[in-house]
Formats: C-alpha cells, structure tokens, sequence
C-alpha cells in the first residue's frame, strides 16, 4: 500500500472570496471574460446591486442566462448575508464595503438558457465608493486603476434617492456628471458606458418626486450633450435592487436590463499595455516628480 504524504493527492480549491487584483488580472486575461464596474460615490447601492443579481441566479435563469459556476461564491455570500433572514436582522441590509478591502473583485460564469452559445464570464469590481470619490476629484487616480482601462462595461451608478428629495438632487447629479467627465479624461476609452438609477422605490417617495420625470429629462440631456462626442451611446436604467417593502417595485427591479447592458460589446478594442500611462500615479508621485524637475 503505498504510503500518501499530507499534500499528495489533494487538488487546490480556491477560496471563493472576491478576488485581489492578481487574480482579477488572471482571469480579466481571457478576452471572453466581461470587465464590469460598477462606479458611485459611498452609500449609492453598488454591492446591493450585485447582491441581487447573484440572489437572482439562486432563484433560477435570470436575462436568458443561468448560473453555471463562480470563483466567488463566498464573496457573494458574504455580501449577500446580511439582507436574509438568516442574518437575524430586523431590515434587510448591505455592510459598507470596506476601502481596506483588497478582495474586491467577484466573479460569475453564466451560460446562455438557448444553449447555442458557449457560457460567458462575468469580473465585476465591487471598490468601495470612496476609490470612486478619488477618481471624481483627481483624474490621475483612473490611472492607478489598470482594469478600468481593461473594462468593457462602466456603470455609473445614480443615487435615485437622493434625486428623489429636493435638497439632494443637484448634488447627485452633479458628483455623477463629475464622475463621468473625470473617467472620459482618465482616457478610458473601450468601456460601453451607462447610467442606471438606483433606489427608484425611493426616488418616489421623495418630497420632489412630482418633478422627478423632468429633473431626470433635464439631467440626462445635459450628460448627452455634454460627453456624447466621447461616450457614444449611452443608456439610462431606473432599478430597484431591494426596494422597501410597500413599494410598487419587486426585488431586482430591472436588474436584467442592467446584465443584459453588461454582457454587450464593448466600445473600442482591447490595447496591448490597457494603463493609459503605463504606471500607477499617486497624488504624492506629482510632487515627487516636481521635486525633481526644480532640481535640473
Ligand atoms: N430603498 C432602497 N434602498 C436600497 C436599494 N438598493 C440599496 N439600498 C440601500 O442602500 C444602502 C447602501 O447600499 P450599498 O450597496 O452598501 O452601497 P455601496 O455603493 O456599495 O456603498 P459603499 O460600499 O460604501 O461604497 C443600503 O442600506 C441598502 O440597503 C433599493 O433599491 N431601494
Ligand atoms: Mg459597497
């Protein structure tokens, strides 16, 4: 009988937390593989978003597609706890993720229901929004971000609550239409692009709610006019992830409009070396280089 050591005969497993950016990178280099992020400030409903759209694949097919395998399930697990049952808590909720987190990338294998086409995979990020508030206030922060140049989707993700409420709504359109402009000029050129409104529940039951229709019109004229040169088309979503109950809205409310969008082509093609400038610039690096410029 042959005398096994520990290690023999045992296959490596992966963890099935969200993936590091190594990992991400490894599996971004297929080019089946579908780069998604989901971008918005803290608070603005981005794991939520893709909580719902991993529950959605417990319940069965979901945007023609079913649930064929994940390197993250325990990532998805453990963002999904919180609003089940399970978790004990009174209301359904989504932990803050954290900005320490370097575990940030989820993975989904989805095959296609018509079972003509081969199954298809899914990398989205999942940064907390604060990445995304660097990026709004300084354009080079994208260039620290090599998988945004890799993306092939970027949703900017629009607080619908907030737009919802009189005092908030300039504010929300105005960090989204910065967001925007600050990515296009990061020189982010292959994603496919688009807006999609979260909480609607919540944006109807606002106090500014009778003028929504025409705030949203206004909002997403000005977003056309303004970057349209540079976006291509670009498309608008109203969803409701986990809607509070009482509301008009189910569960994942247009969250299948949101994946089919994400499984569309990109805009441009892949570039051999995607990072704009090759490196990761920090806001330190400029006075660093700057240093050295004085000193010639
Ligand atoms: N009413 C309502 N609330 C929602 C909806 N989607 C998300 N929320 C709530 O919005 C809050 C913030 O959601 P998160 O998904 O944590 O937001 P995030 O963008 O990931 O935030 P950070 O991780 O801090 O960047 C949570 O309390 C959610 O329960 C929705 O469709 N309707
Ligand atoms: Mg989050």
């Amino acid at each position: 009988m042959s005398t096994n050591r520990s290690d023999e005969g045992f296959v490596p497993l992966p963890s099935g937390e969200a993936l590091n950016v190594d990992e991400a990178n490894q599996t971004a280099r297929s080019s089946v593989t579908r780069v998604v992020v989901p971008a918005g400030v803290a608070g603005v409903g981005k794991t939520t978003l893709l909580s719902e759209i991993y529950e959605k694949y417990l319940e069965g097919p979901f945007a023609e597609h079913r649930f064929a395998y994940s390197k993250t399930l325990l990532g998805f697990e453990q963002r999904a706890h919180h609003a089940r049952v399970a978790s004990r808590r009174l209301t359904p909720t989504t932990l803050r993720t954290p900005i320490s987190d370097t575990r940030a990338f989820l993975h989904l294998r989805l095959a296609p229901c018509s079972g003509k086409l081969p199954p298809r995979d899914l990398l989205i990020a999942d940064w907390p929004g604060e990445a995304f508030r660097e990026m709004r206030d300084n354009v080079q922060t994208t260039w620290s971000h090599p998988i945004l140049a890799r993306a092939d989707h970027i949703a900017f993700l629009v607080d619908g609550e907030s737009l919802g409420h009189l005092e908030s709504r300039q504010e929300a359109s105005h960090e989204a239409d910065m967001l925007i402009q600050s990515v296009l000029d990061g020189g982010i050129k292959r994603a496919a692009m688009s807006v999609v409104y979260t909480k609607w529940d919540a944006a109807l039951a606002g106090n500014g709610s009778d003028q929504l229709d025409e705030f949203r019109s206004v909002f997403e004229d000005m977003l056309r006019r303004k970057h349209s040169g540079r976006l291509g088309e670009l498309r608008f979503i109203r969803t409701a992830a986990r809607p509070k109950p009482g509301t008009p809205f189910n569960r994942g409310h247009n969250l299948d409009e949101v994946l089919r969008c994400w499984l569309g082509p990109p805009r441009g093609r892949l570039l051999v070396n995607p990072t704009p400038h090759g490196v990761a610039v920090r806001e330190f690096d400029n006075f660093r280089f700057f240093g050295q410029g004085r000193q010639q």
